[in-house]
């Protein structure tokens, strides 16, 4: 817009105008001669005092207005102003057009790592890897179990001659053998005995008595008598070349102990008996012996073990059988090898053991007036327990 006979000059307002170098006076002096060059180059017009017509802040910007003092002569045209402030911001136009895609954008920054994903299957088995080189021998194995039992071998070669065996058992009596050949005539043998008396002759005339004569030559030796019976076996010789084998000489060996046991079992047999006569019985390997002696328990029980053995204790039927057959034999009754003297009312055999067999009478053991610790045994076998004082039978088992 244009102002007639007013020219506006002013320093740029920009916002930096109060930071220049220029003080206020100097701007202010520029300014003023711009309006007196701009007066000069019209010549229709009269001089124009410079006039300040206002003046904003110094650091800001400043406005001069060069203008007449006075009413004059009509200046010529002025020259077209300078283009006015810009107008007011119009409406808002419609929406244009949507524009052409734009080029991709720049790839953007990786992202976080993911989670781990959830275990996949097993895959298939791969193919067989080739063979590996050969490994270093292993340790030497435990041995296999037994094997089955091998087919019996062939028979051996025939083994070195045996040492010399022992002598041998005694052999029976052989038989009778034949007459042998007669013999040679044997050498002459000394003079024979004086033979038998001949038989009595018949009664000769009866001549006179001679003079008695000298003593005869010995006569001839008579023949050989005939063969004699064949003598016993001799000693055992040494082992043939055929030898019989280790397990045949054994048993040959033990056929000759057997024969000894049976022998010694016999004889055994026969002791038992003396053993047990009169006054004894044998039951299995146990045998009782009274020598008829009488006295108190522990005179009996000391004169049993004295002689090897002990106070009759039969620990079965047959056994208590045993002991009364002496007692009906003797008539007497005897004391056991048992009594509750340790605790009452339990009896024990003398070596502490707890009995295994009684055969009490009954009502027995009452322990009468309590002072019956020993057993007696009557003649029916019944057992009732005593007073130890009291005298019976001795009876040992050995
Ligand atoms: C009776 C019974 C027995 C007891 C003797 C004692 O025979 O009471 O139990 O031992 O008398 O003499
Ligand atoms: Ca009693």
């Amino acid at each position: 817009m244009q102002k007639k006979g007013k020219f506006l000059a002013s320093r740029d307002c920009d916002g930096s105008g109060g930071k220049e170098e220029l003080s206020n006076y100097q701007t202010m002096l520029v300014l003023v001669i711009f309006c007196v060059l701009i007066w000069q180059a019209s010549p229709a017009t009269a001089p124009v005092p410079v006039q300040v017509v206002q003046s904003w802040d110094q650091n800001a910007c400043s406005l001069v207005v060069c203008g007449p003092s006075e009413k004059g002569l009509p200046g010529r045209d002025g020259r077209d102003g300078f283009q006015g402030p810009k107008g007011e911001k119009g409406e808002q136009g419609l929406q244009g057009p949507r524009g052409i895609p734009g080029p991709p954008g720049k790839l953007g920054p990786a992202g976080p790592v993911g989670q781990e994903g959830i275990q996949g299957e097993k895959g298939p088995k791969g193919d067989a890897g080739e063979m590996g080189p050969q490994g270093i021998q292993g340790l030497k194995g435990p041995p296999g179990s037994l094997g089955p039992t091998g087919s019996k071998g062939d028979t051996g070669p025939q083994g070195e001659r045996g040492t010399k065996g022992e002598i041998g058992l005694k052999g029976a009596t052989g038989a009778q053998g034949p007459q042998g050949q007669t013999g040679a005539p044997g050498p002459k043998g000394n003079q024979g005995p004086v033979g038998e008396k001949g038989a009595k002759g018949d009664i000769g005339a009866r001549g006179l008595q001679g003079a008695t004569g000298p003593q005869g030559p010995v006569g001839k030796t008579g023949p050989p008598g005939s063969k004699g019976e064949k003598g016993s076996l001799g000693e055992k010789g040494t082992k043939g070349d055929s030898g019989l084998s280790e397990v045949n000489l054994m048993k040959r060996q033990v056929t000759a102990l057997e024969g000894q046991l049976k022998a010694l079992q016999a004889s055994f047999s026969k002791y038992q008996k003396v053993a047990a006569f009169p006054g004894g019985r044998i039951v299995g390997n146990k045998v009782f012996v009274t020598s008829g002696y009488e006295g108190n328990f522990d005179d009996l029980k000391q004169r049993c073990q004295q002689a090897g053995g002990q106070l009759a204790s039969p620990r079965n039927a047959a056994e208590n059988t045993a002991v009364q057959e002496i007692v009906v034999q003797y008539k007497k009754s005897v004391f056991l090898g048992v009594t509750d003297i340790q605790t009452e009312g339990r009896f024990k055999y003398l070596n502490g053991e707890a009995i295994v067999y009684s055969n009490w009478n009954t009502g027995e053991p009452n322990n009468d007036k309590r002072q019956e610790n020993c057993v007696e045994v009557y003649s029916n076998g019944k057992w009732n327990d005593k007073s130890c004082g009291e005298r019976r039978l001795m009876l040992c088992e050995f």
